[in-house]
């Protein structure tokens, strides 16, 4: 009987010689070890082994098991350890190849200033206002004072596409908009793309303008004065030089021109600023009384200022860009230096 356990043991040894892969390995030790195993048989039938043998066979019986358990034991990892090293190197990772290199974007010098000019007039408690493109010649003319004889309307400036709809020539109309519908007081800025039929050096048919105005009583033209300057300081620095000069609009009355001290020259007279030492920057003025009553406001009650500029001309001054046309060229080469 102990001879039927060792020569067990001589096969099982044989067997787990042979094996060449862990699942071989799984599959010797369910056979010999597992539930209904070889050996696991042979250690419950072990009450019917005659008593006189029974100690001997019952040691054999152990020692065979754990012998066995011993070898699968022994081999199962050195396969384990095999398959960890063949994983590893055919995964291998080369730290010294180059990274995927991914082109960020940037931001296009126009919306740039843009953002800068929008945050130092969210600071004044400003609030962004957005409208249509095409927009109604009653919106962009009639509510601003702007009569039909009026120059700004010839056909050379305006893109009509009906008698009564157009392009819009510049924000205003979303201001106009804006005060229709709300009551003062009111602080808005309008920023967007315009339109003019013009296009030459210094010309785009499309440009980017943004406009404010802050209505409610008792507006002055020193506030309007303080806005613009705090504003002007903030864009071109605490030193630049600020000057008023009386103009004229339709929807303002009065209406001044700014001027910033020539960002080139400083003031001593250069090629940019053809010798005056001043570089226009703005237009604004108090809303004319005809506006607020266009849009039902009684302009005994209230005053309100406005301004509008170009933003492709204030991002020219500040950065020094002397070509219009690099703005819409998309070069990356002048676009990756903002
Ligand atoms: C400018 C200059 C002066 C202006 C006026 C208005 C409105 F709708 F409130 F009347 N919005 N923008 C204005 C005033 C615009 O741009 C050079």
């Amino acid at each position: 009987m102990v001879e039927d356990i060792l020569s067990i043991k001589a096969i099982a040894e044989e067997e787990i010689k042979g094996a060449n892969d862990l699942k071989a390995i799984q599959s010797l030790r369910v056979k010999y070890l597992g539930k209904k195993g070889v050996l696991t048989d042979k250690i419950k039938s072990l009450g019917s082994v005659p008593k006189e043998i029974r100690p001997e066979y019952g040691k054999t019986l152990n020692e065979t098991k754990n012998h066995i358990e011993s070898i699968l034991n022994q081999k199962e990892s050195f396969f384990k350890a095999s398959e960890l090293e063949s994983g590893l190197k055919a995964n291998r990772i080369d730290v010294t190849v180059p990274g995927n290199f991914i082109p960020a974007g940037h931001k296009h010098p126009i919306s740039r200033v843009l953002d800068e000019i929008v945050d130092v007039f969210s600071s004044l408690g400003f609030v962004i206002e957005e409208g249509p493109e095409i927009e109604l010649d009653y919106y962009n003319f009639e509510a601003l004072n702007i009569p039909r004889d009026h120059p700004a309307r010839d056909m050379q400036d305006t893109f009509y596409i009906t008698d009564d709809v157009v392009l819009r020539t510049h924000t205003s109309p979303v201001q106009v908009r804006v005060m229709q519908k709300n009551k003062p007081p009111l602080r808005v800025i309008a920023p967007g793309k315009v339109y003019r039929c013009d296009a030459d050096v210094t010309h785009t048919p499309m440009f980017h303008q943004i406009e404010g105005f802050m209505v409610d009583e008792h507006i002055s033209m020193g506030d309007l004065k303080g806005a613009l300057e705090l504003f002007l300081h903030a864009i071109f620095g605490e030193d630049t030089g600020v000057r008023f000069r009386p103009s004229f609009f339709p929807f303002t009355e009065p209406s001044a021109e700014v001027d910033i001290a020539c960002v080139m020259c400083g003031g001593t007279g250069c090629r940019l600023c053809k010798g005056s030492g001043w570089i226009e920057i703005l237009g604004c003025g108090m809303i004319n009384p005809k506006v607020f009553e266009m849009v039902g406001y009684d302009p005994e009650k209230y005053t309100g200022f406005a301004f509008g500029m170009g933003i492709e001309r204030i991002t020219m001054l500040k950065y020094g860009i002397d070509d219009l046309r690099l703005f819409f060229e998309n070069d990356k080469r002048f676009l990756e230096q903002f």
